[in-house]
């Protein structure tokens, strides 16, 4: 006769779960010792649960199938919420187990004693404790089909003594449904959709996360419609590349002439996005597709709302759009991204290869040259955000995440750590800001005991770039932002992993080829500019703002790498296009 435990670890090798990741402790160690012993699920020791969340999250994203992650009673599982946060926020199906005080103690403030059940509501779809034998495997089965059915967090909290009976149903052979279903929108909703694109003269499409697959439709709807296509941050991976419409990207972090094709159009479309600025959009003549229907007219006021995945609306739509003639609209907007790029990177790029300390956007723009095909980039928040939407090329088969929705600081190596043991064989890269790293730095030690062969990347600006930034935009003097230089190349070393610290341009490209093709854990501190938005002394507040949105445009407008070579391109293809150049 099984434990609960042994049961419950069947049910999550029935599921396709290959590793949890966690640390091992008092109430979780029936459930660790079952892992002990059956085969093809393993445990992963990381040094904070927050990471071994982050580290399902990411596996969850990229493979799209179940990640487990837990953390033993109280503390242990307190630590996770950083990362069920993330994973939740961005849809994917993270399970998370945690694991409780003696069922005998609830309610006496016992020793470690919390209320996970409570805790973590609002990160979950799903959160319950499991206080007998007899509601197992059945609650297991119900938590699974949550976090895979509705996109996101479940939580199953489970008190040691629970886990340690002996079960009292059967497992039985049954495997959850692991494959989403697809989103199809009536027919009315398509041919009012179709009516709508067709009486349009002029139509922009804005692309969020949900065009995943849905390229090729994209395309075909865009040439039909002769739209200029924009994205957010999210969406960029997905219908960047191979884009001949391609205007940028919106948002804080924008470019291009993204928000003119998205504010001059007579109709707005919105593709699977959930852009959540929505001082961004224009707020009027939108139509919106999502296969999530409660997103639907959440940031804007809609025209027409249309429940359905973005690729399966797009095929059925396709069939009643006309081939509009005029390309005026869409040929102006190519024109302008161009000219709008141009001028920045003039303005900013000059002198680059011999500015000392290394100018962060030099360095990202070498590594996007030299990273794989097939790179996974995590991405840390922080400036790394500003420098991966801007430099890192999206080609269709790379990969880049980040804590894009929940916005968390020291996402990317532990992210990086689940594409690792979810891709082996890929080149996975973590772009990490020096905040970012010291605050999960024990994770180094996570992918030297793994031997993980990560390439961390970091941007070493000794400063809290981002939020000094923020500071300067809202006319605060910048104040606890800059710290004292750290060499984390050193810290790498003494963890064990390869590592070598960069301090002048000349040296950065050999630098990270060097990191790149090692072939086991390597670091590269690169030390980096943090003086791009410093304030000169002795000015006023007043001149302190001048300043500062100065020189916010001058690094949110900043370079943009191939970006640029992309739109003269797209550009050059557009009729009579020598007159605009
Ligand atoms: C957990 C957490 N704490 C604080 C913040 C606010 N915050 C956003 S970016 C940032 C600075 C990040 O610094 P670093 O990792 O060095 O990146 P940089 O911007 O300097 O490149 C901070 C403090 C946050 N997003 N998350
Ligand atoms: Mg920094």
């Amino acid at each position: 006769m099984s434990t609960v435990g042994e049961q419950f670890v069947h049910v999550l090798r029935q599921a396709g779960v290959a590793r949890v990741y966690g640390v091992v402790g008092d109430s979780l160690n029936p459930f660790v010792d079952a892992i002990r012993q059956t085969e093809g699920i393993e445990w992963i020791h990381v040094r904070n649960e927050e990471a071994g969340a982050f580290a399902a999250a990411a596996e969850a994203h990229l493979t799209g199938r179940l990640a487990v992650c837990a953390g033993s009673c109280g503390p242990g599982n307190t630590h996770l919420i950083q990362g069920l946060y993330d994973a939740h926020r961005d849809g994917v199906p993270v399970l998370a187990i945690a694991s409780h005080i003696p069922t005998e103690q609830i309610g006496t403030s016992f020793f470690q004693e919390t209320h996970p059940e409570r805790l973590f509501v609002e990160c979950s779809h799903y959160c319950e404790l499991v206080s007998q034998a007899a509601q197992m495997p059945r609650l297991a089965h119900i938590a699974i089909q949550h976090a895979i059915g509705r996109g996101g967090v479940s939580v199953l909290v489970m008190p040691g003594d629970v886990l340690h009976r002996s079960a009292e149903h059967p497992t039985g052979e049954g495997s959850p449904v692991t494959v989403r279903g697809t989103v199809v929108p009536t027919d009315d909703q398509v041919r009012e959709l179709a009516e709508r694109l067709n009486a349009a003269r002029t139509v922009t499409l804005f692309c969020g996360a949900g065009v995943r697959k849905a390229h090729a439709e994209i395309m075909a709807l865009a040439g039909k419609l002769h739209s200029p296509v924009g994205h957010s941050l999210r969406g960029k991976e997905w219908v960047q590349y191979d884009n001949p419409y391609d205007v940028g990207m919106s948002g804080l972090l924008g470019y291009g002439a993204c928000y003119d094709a998205t504010h001059q159009a007579d109709l707005l479309v919105l593709l699977g996005t959930d852009f959540p600025y929505d001082t961004f959009l224009p707020q009027r003549h939108t139509v919106q597709v999502d296969h999530d229907l409660s997103r639907l007219g959440r940031r804007t006021p809609l025209d027409l709302a249309v429940h359905g995945d973005v690729g399966a609306t797009l095929r059925a739509v396709l069939l009643l759009v006309k081939q509009k003639s005029d390309r005026s609209f869409l040929d102006d907007m190519l024109g302008q991204h161009v000219r709008a790029l141009e001028s920045v990177v003039d303005a900013y790029t000059r002198n680059i290869e011999s500015h000392v300390p290394i100018h962060p956007e030099y360095a990202a723009s070498i590594l996007d040259e030299l990273a794989a095909d097939d790179a996974i980039f995590t991405v840390d928040t922080g400036m790394c955000n500003v420098w991966a939407a801007r430099y890192i090329t999206p080609n269709g088969r790379r990969r880049v995440i980040g804590s894009f929705l929940h916005g968390t600081m020291a996402n990317a190596l532990p992210h990086a750590i689940g594409a690792q043991l979810a891709y082996p064989g890929r080149q996975v890269i973590s772009m990490s800001g020096d905040g970012g790293l010291g605050m999960l730095l024990g994770e180094l030690l996570t992918v030297a005991l793994h031997q993980l062969p990560v390439k961390i990347v970091v941007f070493n600006n000794s400063a809290l770039g981002m939020v000094k930034l923020e500071m300067l935009v809202s006319g605060f003097p910048d104040f606890e932002t800059d710290h004292a230089s750290v060499d984390y190349a050193a810290i790498a070393k003494a963890a064990g992993i390869h590592a070598i610290r960069i301090e002048q341009p000349k040296d950065v490209r050999a630098g990270l080829e060097e990191t790149l093709h090692h072939p086991g854990p390597a670091l590269v501190d690169l030390v980096t500019d943090p003086n791009a938005l410093s304030i000169p002394p002795h000015i006023s507040r007043e001149q302190v703002a001048g300043f500062a949105l100065a020189a916010t445009k001058v690094v949110l407008n900043g370079g943009v790498g191939r970006i640029l070579e992309m739109a003269r391109s797209n550009s050059r293809n557009i009729p009579g296009a020598a007159l605009l150049r």
